[in-house]
């Protein structure tokens, strides 16, 4: 097993001479330098053991998107005022597949953001086992607050644009942070209008009209099974034991379906306002309650203790250097909301509660200095998000896979699929790190098993 120094100094000079060039090509973007060092920084042995991709320049291509789309979405409010956002597609890479990855419609989107999920996904995609590349895209718009009519208005104009780029063999999206079956459902309408085509150009749609049966759940199921297997290593389980969940969403709610499924005790909920502690547990009662205050009529966690008494909410304030949601004590952790949620304090405030495992629903929810809070703390499982949230560009592979057959398949088909998949992509994980000499460690094996798959397929596709 190699020491952590000589980890860093395996393939350094190539390593940190493609660190150097990216922090002087894209360092005006944080969030994409950061997906990058993180990956890059684990491919030292790989260098080593095959000079033939640095010769290929392999890094140095899987760097930089084969595209970037960026347009104008215009489109007119319930007032008539007339609005203008920001619309990407980053078309990262189709070595093994179609352009395949999520739209996030958030104010905070940049093409930083969007480079550093489209980077992430393409060694997410490939660690899936399924033929899909990496991309991604979104925008600038706020869906909360907004009325169905606008969020219409604004999706149709955004796909006026995008239907030009997309196919079922190019590029196909799906959804992320507010991007869910509503805005998949506009998005479709307006493609299908545009290309007089029904097509399987996205995922995450309608199961009347082409979707899967658990995609909705996929991602948060798909964490709770990476954390399970994970557990299974020590022969532990996920029984008994108090979770904290951020986030309130998509990923947050099946997550914590999945947690109860598994006789685990859900406590938190949060939301970019704050975080709700409910000592007593969410059970399955108060979780319909989340969702439907979420899914239906788009509320804030806040209200959930106006129902709850016995749980406490604590309002986000900017001033602290940490968040008290992470101080909350639990023996698993599944951050789900947003990246960069967790920082060393907060792995630290984790660690010294007792906290064992950590799965990632959401993309790079911790922090570089958090991740070395939890890999050097030598008994806390850390599943990193490409490996822990893949369920969800899985069963988005395996939605395609049933439109281009035209057929569907059962709950319990796409689920023990679903099963299936996380298993092999916690073997792919496990022993890449044990081979490449880290046993154990999921980052580094997870960024390999991807890499190594990505590159051999770009080998042999020549200088594209
Ligand atoms: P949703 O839009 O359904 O939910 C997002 C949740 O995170 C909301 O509770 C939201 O709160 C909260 N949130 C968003 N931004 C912030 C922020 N800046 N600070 C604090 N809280 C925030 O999105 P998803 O559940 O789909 O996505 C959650 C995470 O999971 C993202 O990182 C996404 O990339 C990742 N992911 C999603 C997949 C999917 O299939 N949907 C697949 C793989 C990963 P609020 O309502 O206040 O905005
Ligand atoms: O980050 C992700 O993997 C997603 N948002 C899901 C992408 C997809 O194509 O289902």
């Amino acid at each position: 097993m190699l020491t952590t120094t000589e980890k860093k100094q395996a393939g350094s000079t190539y390593v940190n001479d493609a660190l150097a060039m990216i922090r002087e090509r894209d360092g005006h973007e944080p969030e994409f330098l950061q997906a990058a060092e993180e990956v890059i920084s684990s491919l030292g042995t790989v260098f080593d053991r095959h000079p033939e991709y640095r010769t290929a320049k392999v890094l140095e291509r899987v760097t930089e998107p084969e595209r970037v789309i960026q347009f104008r979405v215009p489109w007119m409010d319930d007032f008539g005022e007339v609005q203008v956002n920001r619309g990407f597609r980053v078309e990262f890479n189709s070595a093994i597949g179609p352009y395949k990855g999520g739209l996030r419609f958030h104010p905070s989107v940049t093409l930083s953001v969007l480079k550093f999920l489209g980077f992430e996904q393409i060694f997410k995609n490939a660690l899936t086992t399924l033929p899909i590349g990496g991309g991604k895209g979104g925008s600038d718009f706020d869906p909360k607050g907004r009325s169905d009519t606008e969020v219409m208005r604004f999706c149709q104009s955004f796909m006026t644009e995008l239907f030009r780029h997309i196919g079922p063999n190019t590029d196909v999206p799906a959804g992320d942070i507010g991007v869910g079956g509503r805005e998949i459902g506009f998005m479709f309408g307006q493609y299908k209008r545009l290309a007089n085509e029904f097509t399987g150009v996205l995922t995450g749609k309608g199961f009347h009209w082409g979707g899967s049966l658990i995609r909705p759940e996929a991602t948060g199921y798909g964490t709770v099974y990476f954390a399970a297997a994970m557990m299974g290593v020590i022969n532990q389980t996920l029984e008994g034991k108090r979770c904290i969940v951020s986030g309130s969403g998509n990923v947050a709610q099946f997550a914590t379906e999945k947690l109860l499924d598994m006789n685990a005790i859900p406590i938190t909920f949060s939301d970019s306002g704050g975080f709700i502690h409910d000592p007593d547990g969410i059970d399955r009662e108060k979780l319909a309650f989340v969702m439907d205050l979420k899914n239906v009529r788009r509320g804030r966690i806040s209200e959930y203790v106006d129902k709850y008494k016995n749980a406490e909410y604590t309002a986000i304030d900017h001033a602290l250097d940490h968040n008290p949601l992470w101080n909350v004590p639990a023996y698993g952790a599944f951050p789900s909301a947003t990246q960069n949620e967790i920082n060393g304090v907060d792995a630290k405030n984790l660690v010294s509660n007792g906290c064992k495992v950590v799965a990632e629903g959401a993309n790079m929810p911790t922090k570089p200095e958090g991740i070395d809070v939890f890999q050097d703390a030598s008994d806390v499982l850390y599943g990193p998000g490409k490996a822990a949230n893949a369920g969800g560009v899985a069963v988005s592979a395996l939605e395609m896979a049933q439109n281009s057959m035209r057929y569907q398949w059962s709950r319990e088909e796409v689920d023990n699929k679903l099963k299936e998949i996380m298993q092999s992509i916690h073997s792919q994980a496990s022993d890449a790190a044990q081979t490449y000499g880290s046993p154990g460690d999921y980052v580094s094996g997870a960024n390999i098993a991807g890499f190594r798959k990505i590159a051999d397929s770009m080998m042999d596709q020549g200088i594209v």
